[in-house]
């Protein structure tokens, strides 16, 4: 069976070849042990969201990217957290976001075992990243369970900003309690993450990441940006799925 899929391949003029390939990284991803098996239904979920919204990065969606640019400019210990989606399908825009930022990367899993940890850690290093936190936790996010509440002292645990792309709802509004200013990467703006976030980016991970970049290294030096409502954008963006924006 994966001798015949492996023979198909997918034409770069095939109109979703983006989306398709996004697809392969994940499977093999998941084949690498990055992906918790759940993460292909959370993909499947986003994917729907993106088809909604045309495949293509709102104008909400850039101006969401641009006030995070900013709060993680400004930040004193900013901090992106990864889970097993995000490092396998964008490592080396992780780790180049982290240097121009700079930022930390901190591995921190839905879904934690220690030996996906590792791998993460290690898929990060082999595209360009250093100093990956995550493997040695000694800190808690309080009121969460176990597995999920553990963190680093010098990452997450005592992060002001953090980035948190394709979180769970739970552990978003935990870090809100924790006083921190968020900034969520998800497609679906109606979730408990999006609602919660300081900032909601609802773009495609893999066009979120690179375009926060861009702005980071755009707003480098000048003044921190004010004035962005992310409950007005979401509102904006929820209108827009109502109305059938897809052009897809
Ligand atoms: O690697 P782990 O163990 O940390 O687990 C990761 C998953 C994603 C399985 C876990 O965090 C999870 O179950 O997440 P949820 O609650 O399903 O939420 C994931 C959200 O991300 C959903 O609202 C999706 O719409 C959204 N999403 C999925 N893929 C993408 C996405 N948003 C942006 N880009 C994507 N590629």
């Amino acid at each position: 069976m994966q001798g015949i899929y492996r023979a198909m391949s997918v034409p770069k003029t095939h109109p979703r070849y983006e989306s398709l390939m996004r697809r392969e990284r994940l499977i093999e991803g998941y084949k690498q042990g990055l992906v918790a098996e759940a993460g292909m239904i959370a993909h499947g979920r986003g994917e729907a969201f993106d088809y909604l919204l045309g495949e293509v990065t709102i104008p909400e969606a850039e101006l969401a990217e641009r006030a995070a640019a900013s709060l993680l400019l400004n930040a004193g210990n900013p901090v992106i957290s990864v889970n097993g989606n995000t490092a396998a399908l964008c490592p080396a825009e992780l780790a180049e976001l982290a240097r121009a930022i700079p930022a930390k990367l901190e591995v921190n899993l839905f879904y934690r075992t220690e030996e996906r940890v590792a791998r993460i850690v290690t898929h990060l290093e082999k595209h360009g990243a250093t100093a990956v936190l995550g493997a040695e936790p000694d800190s808690q996010i309080p009121s969460l369970d176990h597995a999920r509440a553990l963190c680093t002292k010098e990452g997450i645990y005592s992060a002001d900003v953090v980035l948190v792309p394709l979180e769970d709802g739970d552990r978003a509004q935990a870090l809100r309690d924790m006083g921190k200013t968020t900034i969520v990467i998800d497609l679906n703006p109606l979730s408990r993450s999006s609602k919660t976030a300081s900032v909601t980016i609802v773009d495609e991970v893999t066009r979120a990441i690179p375009n926060i970049t861009r702005f980071v290294k755009e707003l480098k030096g000048k003044p921190a940006l004010a004035g962005f409502d992310n409950d007005v954008n979401l509102e904006k963006i929820i209108e827009l799925i109502r109305q059938g924006h897809s052009s897809v």
